[in-house]
């Protein structure tokens, strides 16, 4: 009886639980300098189609004109099955709302992926995590159908106990708690 009475009531929250992409809470004064630096991405909740597998850094940088920009790298496989370390580079075009982004991305090599997507930082502490979030086709309703998510951390050996439950929280938030892949870090793209 008990379990039944459980599993309706986490069925009314998840009923409850508002996910529309327009109402996402992202990180409130959001300081771009303050997130400058390396992220190492420990998880991540990929989008359709071809993306970046595994050994993820991103490095984000603030120019004397005070814009923000990226260097990325990680592990893909193209063309069916070469495998290679991605070298990506980013702008970003800022909003309304310091945490919300426009990103334009492509490769250091023609053959890599461009493109032009969103990017919100939905939560940071800018010293040790970062929850960013990223919706490429917004549904009908307002919900997310194709939606990529990384979540960060200044460490490579992952996230400390205490900011897990945050992040644990904000996955809840954006409606994607348990769609994400822990990162693996192997040194595949440190030579390159
Ligand atoms: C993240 C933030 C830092 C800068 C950049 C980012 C995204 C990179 C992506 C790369 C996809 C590459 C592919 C290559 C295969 O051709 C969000 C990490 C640029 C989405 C799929």
């Amino acid at each position: 009886m008990l379990r039944y009475v459980v599993a309706l009531c986490l069925l009314a929250l998840a009923w409850a639980q508002d996910c529309q992409v327009a109402n996402f809470q992202v990180m409130q004064n959001f300081d771009k300098t303050r997130y400058a630096g390396t992220w190492y991405a420990v998880a991540k909740k990929d989008p359709e189609g071809l993306f970046l597998i595994d050994n993820v850094v991103a490095q984000f940088i603030i120019n004397e004109d005070s814009k923000m920009t990226a260097t990325a790298k990680g592990r893909v496989i193209i063309l069916n099955n070469w495998e290679l370390c991605a070298d990506m580079l980013a702008t970003f075009e800022e909003t309304n709302d310091p945490a919300k982004f426009r990103m334009k991305y492509w490769g250091v090599s023609s053959y890599l992926q461009t493109g032009n997507d969103d990017h919100w930082v939905i939560d940071t502490d800018y010293d040790n995590y970062a929850v960013h979030y990223s919706c490429r086709l917004v549904d009908s309703d307002g919900t997310c159908l194709d939606s990529y998510s990384f979540i960060f951390s200044r460490h490579a050996t992952g996230l400390r106990p205490e900011d897990q439950v945050k992040v644990t929280q904000k996955k809840m938030d954006i409606c994607l708690l348990g769609k994400y892949r822990r990162v693996t870090h192997t040194g595949f793209c440190e030579s390159s």
